[in-house]
């Protein structure tokens, strides 16, 4: 069995973040409100009531929090930029003191040596767009296309290589077809067009940043998808279920064409969002890198009940983070082994751009070091399988803001006291620096 320590030489280690799960400062020179803000305010959104609006305090003490990524001797660091702090209200006129944070941020990471990588959007849509549609409405790619461009303007002679979009398929789900994270709308499959226009936003941006010069990859969660038997109806609904959550988002991306829908009833043009030149637009620009965010594997069955053609089923047997998923390390190792059967040479290099747990323990984090290790390993075996991995950036380099959850779930590698905004690195904090320098002076040695 390959071991983490054998990632190859060069390998990037990394930690990610996202703005509104750590920044707050939400009111503060001149961000415009984004769609969390308001969910968050209404009520039965976010568990107990919590907001984004301090977080992590991280606009004002990132430095501090360079200082513990310095600590981690971090390659890289992955955060989204918020666009309501770029451009208030999505379009028209542009913030300074916003590009100004991001400009201090890139300057001070690059000073304590570690390459950022941002995220464009990390689900904080300037809630006048949202007004206007949001998703659902086409124009929000283009306007999202206006703001990458402003962004590299400001930070693209230091940043070399951009992530567009996180988690699409997540934001579609849980945002616009069960209401559960903002914008809250419940629309099931009268969702399916926020797909198409952040696949177009994708697109547009990504020529924006090619034509500077930028690396352009898109953050993507997958899973791998078991069928709950070998039964023909289980195993047709599992590939129903891959469909949705593994190739809606990147078989446009690899192959130019959205996979077959017609198991939800929907037509190739996704309920008539989807215009003449837009798939030629969305892989106009291929993929440097495609991020992987993995967490879970996925067991499916065929459904009890009408509506939807799949039924989650559970996975027993397996530890459980305190989210209660399924831990299940080697899912990661199929999971890229599963792309690379499936993409071939359309696959580009992969970074792991999330990959973590919550847990219930303060400091003493056991049960984080083994998730750690245990998908490492497995990252390993796909690499010693012929996957090109090139990075890992665990999720996440401090407690913060978990959406619908609140401030409940922690998945730092460092504990982050929300009273008093103390921060203590964890077990895992130690575990993890110590891995960085061992594999680094492994490959150093190997070297000469
Ligand atoms: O916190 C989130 C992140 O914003 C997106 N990916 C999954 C993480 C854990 O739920």
């Amino acid at each position: 069995m390959p071991h983490r320590l054998d990632l190859p030489a060069g390998f990037r280690w990394g930690a990610s973040t996202a703005a509104h799960q750590i920044e707050g400062a939400v009111d503060e020179d001149g961000r415009g409100p984004s769609v969390w803000d308001t969910f968050a305010a209404r009520p039965s959104t976010v568990r107990d009531g919590h907001t984004g609006a301090v977080a992590c305090d991280h606009y004002h003490r990132y430095p501090e929090d360079i200082a513990l990524m310095k600590g981690l001797g971090l390659d890289g660091y992955r955060f989204s930029v918020a666009w309501p702090r770029i451009r208030p209200t999505g379009e028209g006129a542009v913030n300074p003191a916003g590009l100004d944070f991001y400009d201090r941020l890139v300057d001070a990471l690059l000073a304590a040596g570690i390459t950022p990588l941002p995220t464009l959007f990390h689900w904080d849509l300037p809630q006048t767009l949202e007004d206007a549609g949001g998703w659902l409405n086409r124009d929000t790619a283009y306007r999202f296309a206006e703001y990458t461009a402003i962004v590299a303007d400001r930070l693209g002679d230091r940043v070399p290589a951009w992530i567009t979009l996180n988690e699409p398929f997540v934001h579609m789900v849980y945002g616009y077809a069960l209401g559960i994270h903002a914008p809250g709308r419940a629309l099931m499959l009268d969702a399916l067009p926020v797909a198409h226009h952040q696949l177009l936003a994708h697109g547009l941006a990504a020529a924006a940043l090619h034509e500077r010069g930028l690396d352009v990859l898109i953050a993507n969660n997958l899973t791998p998808v078991w069928p709950a038997s070998s039964a023909d109806a289980d195993l047709a609904a599992a590939q129903a279920y891959d469909v949705l959550h593994n190739r809606l988002f990147t078989d446009p991306l690899l192959l130019g064409r959205y996979p077959d829908l017609s198991a939800y009833g929907v037509g190739p043009d996704l309920g008539g969002s989807v215009h003449d030149g837009d798939l030629k637009l969305i892989t106009a620009t291929p993929l440097d890198g495609l991020g992987v965010n993995y967490y879970n594997p996925t067991r499916i069955a065929a459904p009890t009940e009408p509506g939807l053609p799949f039924a989650e089923a559970p996975i027993e047997g397996v530890p459980r983070t305190a989210f209660d998923w399924p831990v299940v390390p080697d899912g990661l190792r199929e999971l890229l082994t599963g792309l690379r059967d499936r993409y071939g040479a359309a696959l580009p290099p992969v970074t792991i751009t999330e990959n973590g747990c919550s847990t219930t323990e303060e400091l003493d984090d056991t049960f984080r070091i083994d998730y750690l290790a245990g998908h490492l390993d497995a990252l390993a075996a796909a690499v010693a399988q012929g996957v090109d991995v090139r990075g890992y950036y665990t999720w996440s380099l401090l407690d913060n803001y978990e959406w619908a959850e609140g401030y409940h779930q922690r998945f730092g590698l460092v504990h982050v006291d929300f009273e008093t905004q103390q921060r203590t690195p964890k077990a895992s904090y130690a575990w993890y620096r110590d891995l960085i320098a061992v594999h680094r002076a492994r490959n150093v040695k190997r070297g000469w």
